[in-house]
């Protein structure tokens, strides 16, 4: 028997397991005892990867659709052959321009470097992943605020901080691992900002249901509040910020009256946060969908960024403001994907750092992308109009998880080219590709994870690949020689080879990763970034900004503030309610897909669409528990969900789980003006009896 430490490439905690293996079995999966990041524990889904692609694996060979229809099996030198031959086809007719591909944050790094050096450096397309209903919002969020995109804690400050506020986090739920850490901190004052009584909120001393969509409101007056009764660190402000005043200006007309009207909440909670951040030596404030998924995403993070900032609590142990990641490379694909960013981070137009990713990647300035990609919703946008004639699918689910996803449903009708990649040729996307490219799952491929706190694990092969199997990063290397990349495609045998060219990228940027190997990592305790050349390890848990110098041209970070937009979307008095959708159990992953996999946690969740309605509306309507009623949508759809009476919600706001298609059947298409990341989170509706 073989043991092998590995990453669980699911969430974003990037957890280690340890593999033991027999012959071609997995026959055990541990949680690795002494990995800082789980530390001997994890959940479900980490145990299910033994599982995965036993019960629902397709055949190894790809599949192209013929004339009548159906999906044939090809070799994959023969599909090669027709992708090629395709999206030659169409690059010279329509422009690279008219290629596209939705990536994914749940690819090891070197398979997110690789597709898009073939498909932006070389095809001049264009690659977003689902990272941007995500994490969109808080690069732009960072980016703007700090200079680089730099998500400052390390997972131990959530067991130092004494006060510690999560905003639209559901973690119990989420991020299991992160909630496990955060019950081992015995002297912390929990607050719970979120519109429902989530399971998070269940086990909080403060929780807060402010009106969805809100949060901005609160945080203004949080921080006039602040100001007025002096609490806040000027030295810090002095010394390591810029535009304050500016932001003092905006937010002095936050009154705590207006702001409890606003929020829905009693003035004597938001005086009980504002006395918590003041007395707290250790404030940490952390956020996720509930903050990121929306039309004000961007400001509303950056008015947490700004508390953080004007109360000095940033920098120091449990401190923080702190965006958690979803997925298991969300980190990865920010720094090393070549969508918005160029490999290692900095924009397209910059001529020093064009010129380092060339020497890196060994190819002159004319073959590197010269502009960030088109956003994942104006590439819909341009595959309905029909100026995107072929789109890539991997290791995502649009056609379940696109907002309003019927527009994914009838855009793809006007594709010349669609391809879906994936583990699986039954989910929802892949069911409609011309051309489906299955792939092996993460035990049977290498490559480099980087969780929320910014740390690199490798992931392992613990078991053989079978004859025609593929790794996502063969698929990308043998399509790209067969297209003709010839010598750009060089240096980049193996994911190994991937990964120093990243390394060198990122040489003396924030994210300078050029002194950690593959060999380091393996069976090591994860590094997080920065890490150069020469570094010495101090700890196994390393936050940024302790020197108060940020990333920006004059070290200082930004205040970044507008005043609080309208909803674009407001309720009306024919959709009077609101939709709230996320996570539903620690078992259920995303389109479920992944997770159908573990026959445990099957066995606890229903198999039709749900959602959640409070007791004193189901009366109104005389919807009974388990009773099935129509949703109706702003945005001209609707669906039948089960009734799930439960008081955790707000009489007027409705929670369906992600985890079924009919919800996002009702989301709508909005977007963060600066993210592009959708608001997926509060959607007008109107319900009624069936
Ligand atoms: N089991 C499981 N774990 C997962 C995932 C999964 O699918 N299943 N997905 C992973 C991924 S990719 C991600 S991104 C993360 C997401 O992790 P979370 O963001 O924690 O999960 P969500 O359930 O989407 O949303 C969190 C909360 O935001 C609240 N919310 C909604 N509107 C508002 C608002 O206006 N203000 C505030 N303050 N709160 C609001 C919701 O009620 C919800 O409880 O989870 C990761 N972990
Ligand atoms: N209404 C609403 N909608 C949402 C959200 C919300 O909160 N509310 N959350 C959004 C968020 S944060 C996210 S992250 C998205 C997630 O949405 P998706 O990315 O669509 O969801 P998954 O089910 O994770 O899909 C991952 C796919 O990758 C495949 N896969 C797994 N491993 C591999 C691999 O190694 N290679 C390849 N090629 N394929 C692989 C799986 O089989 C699966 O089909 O959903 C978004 N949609
Ligand atoms: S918490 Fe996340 S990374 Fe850890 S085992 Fe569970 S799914 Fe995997
Ligand atoms: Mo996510």
């Amino acid at each position: 028997m073989t043991v092998t430490q590995s990453t669980c490439n699911i969430c974003s905690l990037a957890c280690n397991l340890d593999f033991h293996v027999e012959g071609d079995k997995i026959v055990q999966v541990l949680p690795t005892k002494d990995y800082p990041v789980n530390k001997g524990f994890s959940c479900i889904k980490g145990l299910m990867i033994a599982k995965q692609h036993n019960v629902f694996k397709p055949s190894p060979l790809p599949k192209i659709r013929n004339e009548n229809g159906q999906m044939e099996e090809k070799g994959w030198k023969e599909t090669y052959k027709y992708l090629t031959d395709k999206l030659w086809r169409i690059k010279e007719e329509y422009g690279g321009d008219s290629i596209a591909v939705i990536s994914t944050g749940q690819l090891p790094l070197e398979e997110m470097a690789i597709c898009s050096h073939v498909f932006r450096n070389f095809l001049r397309g264009n690659v977003d992943g689902n990272t941007r209903l995500c994490m969109a919002t808080s690069v732009v969020a960072y980016k703007q605020s700090f200079g680089f995109d730099a998500p400052p804690y390390t997972l131990n400050d959530i067991e130092l901080s004494d006060v510690i506020f999560l905003i639209g986090a559901n973690p119990v739920v989420a991020h299991p691992i992160l909630w496990d850490r955060l019950r081992t901190n015995t002297h912390k004052q929990l607050v719970v900002i979120d519109p429902r009584r989530s399971e998070t909120a269940e086990k909080a001393d403060f929780h807060y249901a402010v009106n969805a969509k809100t949060d901005i409101y609160l945080f203004y007056g949080l921080a006039n509040l602040l100001i007025e009764r002096d609490a806040i660190d000027k030295k810090y402000i002095e010394e390591h910020t810029e535009n304050f005043e500016g932001f003092k200006d905006i937010v002095k007309d936050f009154s705590i009256e207006m702001v409890a009207e606003k929020t829905g909440l009693a003035v004597a909670d938001i005086e009980n946060m504002v006395s918590l951040i003041q007395n707290g030596k250790n404030v940490s404030f952390w956020w996720t969908m509930g903050v990121n998924q929306s039309y004000e995403g961007v400001r509303t993070a950056q008015a947490i960024i700004n508390l953080a900032l004007m109360t000095g609590n940033i920098g120091r142990p449990g401190t923080g403001a702190n965006s958690i990641t979803g997925q298991c490379n969300a980190m990865g694909s920010r720094a090393f994907s070549n969508t918005a960013g160029l490999y290692g981070g900095g924009e397209y137009d910059d001529a020093a750092r064009r010129k380092a990713v060339c020497e890196a990647l060994n190819i002159m300035d004319k073959q590197l992308i010269d502009k960030p990609t088109l956003p994942y919703n104006v590439i819909m946008e341009k595959v309905t109009s029909g100026e995107i004639k072929a789109l890539w699918i991997v290791s995502t689910n649009p056609r379940h998880s696109w907002t309003n996803n019927e527009t994914f449903a009838a855009a793809i009708k006007k594709l010349k080219l669609f391809v879906v990649q994936d583990l699986y040729d039954d989910t929802d996307t892949a069911k409609e590709a011309g051309v489906f490219l299955p792939v092996v799952p993460g035990t049977k491929k290498t490559g480099v994870y980087i969780n929320t706190e910014r740390r690199l694990s490798v992931m392992l092969p613990v078991l053989n690949k079978a004859e025609n199997e593929k790794t996502d990063y063969e698929v990308f290397y043998e399509l790209g020689r067969e297209l003709g990349m010839g010598r750009m495609l060089d240096f980049w045998k193996t994911p190994k080879d991937a990964f120093e060219i990243m390394k060198q990228c990122s040489a003396g940027m924030p994210c300078d990763i050029t002194g950690v190997t593959y060999a380091a990592l393996a069976g090591s305790a994860g590094i997080q970034w920065p890490y150069p050349e020469g570094a010495v390890l101090g700890s196994d848990e390393r936050r940024l900004f302790e020197n108060g110098q940020y990333y920006t041209a004059n070290k200082k970070a930004r205040f970044i503030f507008d005043k609080p937009v309208d909803n674009p979307l407001p309720t009306t008095a024919k959709f009077p309610y609101t939709l709230n959708t996320g996570r539903d159990t620690v078992g259920q992953w995303h389109t479920q897909v992944r997770s159908r996999e573990i026959a445990l946690a099957q066995d606890s969740y229903s198999k039709e669409a749900y959602i959640y309605i409070h007791p004193d509306l189901a009366a109104k309507y005389g919807i009974a528990n388990n009773e099935k009623f129509l949703v109706s949508s702003i945005n001209g759809q609707s669906a039948k969900f089960l009734a799930k009476i439960s008081d955790a919600v707000k009489i007027n706001q409705l929670y369906a789980p992600i985890h079924y298609i009919e919800t996002n059947k009702l989301t709508p298409s909005l977007y963060d003006p600066f993210s592009k990341e959708p608001s997926y989170k509060t959607t007008p509706i109107a319900i009624a009896k069936i």
